[in-house]
């Protein structure tokens, strides 16, 4: 245990110490920014001696290691969570009052790092978390954007994008490493070169452009164990040697072409989740990771040992979706060149090093670089690719002879594209999914030509959540009273142990306390609307809640038109009884996703007149949370009564919130798809709220057609007039035009695509229907605190230690470690 070690009278000092040094002031003088970074540095201090400690045991133990590649790591704040995890919470939390510091207040100071766009990047952010908590040799390799993901603003209904400069005031957690800088090469040309004496060829490249990558390492700390990880993020400087030689030559554009290089390379995050956008900054972000990432890795491992054909024993890569998979190529290059295997050793390494996980069926997330920009930016990768390409062609053309249909599916190279995806799945050992549901579309739509060849490689592992964070540190009113239900607090390491919560389903004293929960954190949430929002919202109401992505495929349209037809029903049957709703939205749109944009400006405007509706007596509340980040995340999750994961089935291929919602006890209203399918599958559909299409009948549609919105259109009046609502200015000030694209988007093929893709005219009467089942049970207030209560405890599955056990015994077979 941590806590009998901390000092509370030295805690107090290195602080009070450190808002001396660092910024000349007494406590009483430090601003709220001042006094968060001298308790950051304070608790830095107590984290360095196990991060020592562990890197010690892994120098000792030699263990193996997994290299989690990925292009963001959604971490959130890191000082609360850390403290959790070092079981210190409480004791700092009472050490700083006396010193007259509020926790909370500190903690809103902390920039969130947001080096990721969603699901992906939270994702490895809790997988980090679990590897820590579970004992093993896991980094974490990615790349430190100057600017992560955008803050958002919304204007007069728009959102507008401001620049996240989260590093200005400096971060008290990372350490700079420049001793293992890596430089890594672009462009230029390959010379080929024979070497007479060894019979070797040699591959050099020339005229390249070359960057230092310069890495970063933030501490990853494990629950109650000692064990400190590291997420190694990498910042790019100009190779300053080289710079000088051009000078010396009078080469002044090379070096600023260097200097800008650097400067461009990690400046910011591409704002797209599940969606390629083919920029050529962003395939030099790839290469740049990868390239110093395996240079480190390969370099690590050579410190201690000399046969690189024992690598395999000792590293793992997991590749997080297609964004890194140029790390198969980028190790066949370090194995091939630099250090002298030949091919066939090379690839051996290689594909018992690589593993892929993907994370989509969406087509247009789906990596395929043009080969003309590819192998100008990276030349040598591209011969290997080609090679790798042929080789992988000769097999395929053996196992189906004369089946050129299956070559041109399966080809690495084709069309004038490099298939990242393709590539992944030739080179990995494993191709894994990311819930049952998505890894079975995997296999028998999306990559059935791969899964038919080597269905060995092919395996689900069903994404999960840190509870440590999203329930610990972001409801701890509900996490001490299942502490105290449960009379452990094992379940912080075993969510398994939530069954136990059962047996207070029918307790009416247990639900009652449940319930209050609920409601206080709807207080909380209420109060942070009110001061960021300016809203005013009734904690007594219903907290129906869609926040995640914004995007078409996620329906949050269906939400909205939802609404839209509700206001209609009060508006009509003013004395029907309705139980009073808050619809509350959070989301971020890629910034140049128009139709994503219309759709936010349309969830404000609907708010905008059913709030300052006088006439329905506050029943219907919308609320449009700006810039949904991880650190409202917590509070928001909380307080949800009503989980909304609506999605098009079969289009979102797990979905993470959707269990962050179930921990905190609010049941999900959704499509069986993703992950829903299993949390149904653990509390039980009558906990659930589940309507729509089925994946099968949604690809069937798809594959066959005879799917045609306008029936509907014109079968179901309640659905025309909210479609015609788009357009005859209700929502808009009278304004015909505004939101004539999604209007047509729902009635009309557009731009190739077929009307209503996402088939929510189809789902609408299904989802109304499961709306008023909504309603119809939160009247019934024990049977609604039984299913909120019902959801705590099934949700124990949903651990993302439960998923990285489940990778560390089928893919990557890592050794245990205590410090
Ligand atoms: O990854 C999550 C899934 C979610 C999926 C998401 C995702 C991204 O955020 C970005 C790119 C991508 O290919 C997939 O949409 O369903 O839960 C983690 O696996």
């Amino acid at each position: 245990m941590y806590s009998p070690r901390f000092d509370k009278r030295a805690f107090k000092h290195e602080v009070t110490e450190n808002v001396k040094t660092l910024f000349r002031k007494t406590i009483e003088e430090a601003t709220p920014q001042q006094l968060y970074q001298a308790v950051s540095y304070a608790v830095k201090e107590a984290i360095i001696d196990d991060w020592i400690a562990t890197q010690r045991t892994y120098d000792k133990e030699d263990p193996k290691m997994v290299y989690y590649m990925s292009m963001e790591f959604l971490l959130g704040r890191a000082l609360g969570n850390n403290l959790i995890n070092m079981t210190a919470y409480k004791e700092v939390k009472e050490a700083l009052d006396e010193l007259g510091i509020d926790l909370n207040l500190l903690e809103d100071q902390e920039p969130d790092p947001a080096l990721g766009n969603g699901g992906l990047g939270r994702l490895a952010a809790c997988f980090l978390d679990s590897l820590a908590t579970l004992g093993y040799a896991a980094y974490g390799c990615g790349i430190r954007y100057r600017y992560g993901m955008f803050k958002q603003k919304i204007e007069n209904g728009y959102q507008v994008e401001k620049p996240d400069n989260w590093l200005k005031n400096g971060n008290p957690f990372e350490l700079r490493r420049p001793e293992y800088a890596k430089e890594v090469r672009f462009g230029g040309n390959i010379r080929v070169e024979y070497d007479d004496k060894t019979g070797k060829t040699h591959f050099v490249q020339e005229n390249y452009e070359s960057v230092l990558a310069v890495p970063y390492d933030y501490p990853i700390v494990g629950y109650n164990n000692h064990v400190v990880n590291t997420l190694r993020i990498w910042d790019a400087e100009p190779i300053v040697d080289f710079q000088l030689e051009s000078f010396d030559r009078g080469d002044y554009h090379k070096a600023v072409e260097q200097q800008n290089l650097a400067k461009n390379i990690v400046e910011v995050l591409y704002p797209n989740d599940n969606h390629y956008a083919g920029k050529e900054l962003r395939l030099k972000q790839q290469y740049f990771f990868v390239s110093a990432s395996l240079q480190a890795a390969v370099a690590k491992y050579k410190r201690k040992h000399d046969d690189l054909m024992k690598l395999p024993e000792k590293m793992v890569i997991q590749m997080n979706d297609t964004h890194p998979t140029v790390a198969v190529a980028e190790l066949m290059r370090i194995l091939l060149d630099e250090e002298d295997l030949g091919w066939n050793e090379a690839w051996e390494i290689t594909t018992k090093v690589c593993a892929y996980t993907n994370h989509t069926i969406m087509a247009e997330a789906l990596e395929k670089w043009p080969i003309d920009l590819f192998s100008r930016l990276l030349p040598r990768v591209y011969q290997i690719i080609q090679e790798i390409d042929r080789r992988f062609l000769i097999q395929v053309r053996e196992q189906y002879p004369g089946d050129e249909n299956k070559v041109r599916k399966m080809a690495i190279l084709r069309d004038g594209q490099v298939r990242m995806a393709n590539m992944a799945i030739v080179a990995g050992f494993s191709v894994n999914g990311v819930a049952r549901l998505h890894t079975e579309i995997l296999k028998h739509q999306e990559l059935r030509d791969f899964y038919e060849m080597m269905p060995q490689k092919f395996n689900n592992k069903t994404n999960g959540i840190t509870q440590r964070r999203f329930l610990m540190h972001g409801n701890p009113l509900l996490s001490d009273w299942v502490t105290e239900k449960l009379g452990t607090k094992d379940w912080a390491t075993d969510l398994s142990l939530m069954s136990g919560l059962k047996k207070w389903a029918d307790d009416k004293e247990a639900l009652k306390e449940f319930m209050d929960i609920k409601y206080r954190n709807k207080e909380r949430l209420a109060k942070y609307i009110l001061e960021h929002n300016g809203v005013e919202v009734d904690p007594r109401s219903i907290f129906d809640v869609q926040v995640k992505r914004l995007h078409e495929y996620k329906r949050q349209l269906l939400n909205i038109l939802h609404v839209m037809y509700l206001y209609n029903q009060i508006k009509e049957h003013p004395e029907k009884s309705f139980y009073p709703r808050t619809f509350i939205f959070g989301a971020k749109a890629s910034a140049g996703y128009i139709r994503a944009k219309q759709i936010i400006k349309l969830i404000n405007s609907v708010a905008e007149v059913v709030n300052n509706d006088r006439s329905i007596n506050g029943k219907l509340k919308v609320v449009f949370i700006e810039d949904y980040k991880v650190s409202n995340a917590e509070i928001i999750f909380a307080a949800a009564d009503v989980s909304e994961q609506i999605s098009t089935a079969s289009k979102e291929a797990s979905g993470t919130g959707n269990m962050k919602f179930m921990l905190n006890g609010a049941p999900t209203l959704g499509t069986m798809d993703g992950a829903n399918v299993e949390i149904v599958e653990e509390v039980g559909i009558e906990n659930a709220f589940i309507f729509g299409l089925s994946s099968d009948e949604v690809i069937n549609f798809e594959n066959n057609g005879g799917y045609d919105p306008y029936e509907i259109y014109n079968g179901d009046p309640d659905v025309r007039r909210v479609v015609e609502q788009l357009v005859d200015g209700t929502y808009s000030h009278g304004d015909h035009e505004m939101y004539r694209d999604l209007y047509n988007s729902l009635l009309k093929p557009t731009d190739g695509n077929r009307a209503d893709m996402y088939f929510i005219l189809k789902d609408f009467r299904a989802y109304a229907q499961a709306q008023e089942r909504v309603e119809a049970a939160y009247r019934d207030r024990d049977r609604w605190a039984k299913m909120a209560l019902l959801n705590t405890a099934c949700c124990g599955k949903f651990s993302s230690d439960r998923t990285i056990r489940e990778y560390v015994d089928e893919i990557w077979h890592l050794d245990h470690i205590e410090v």
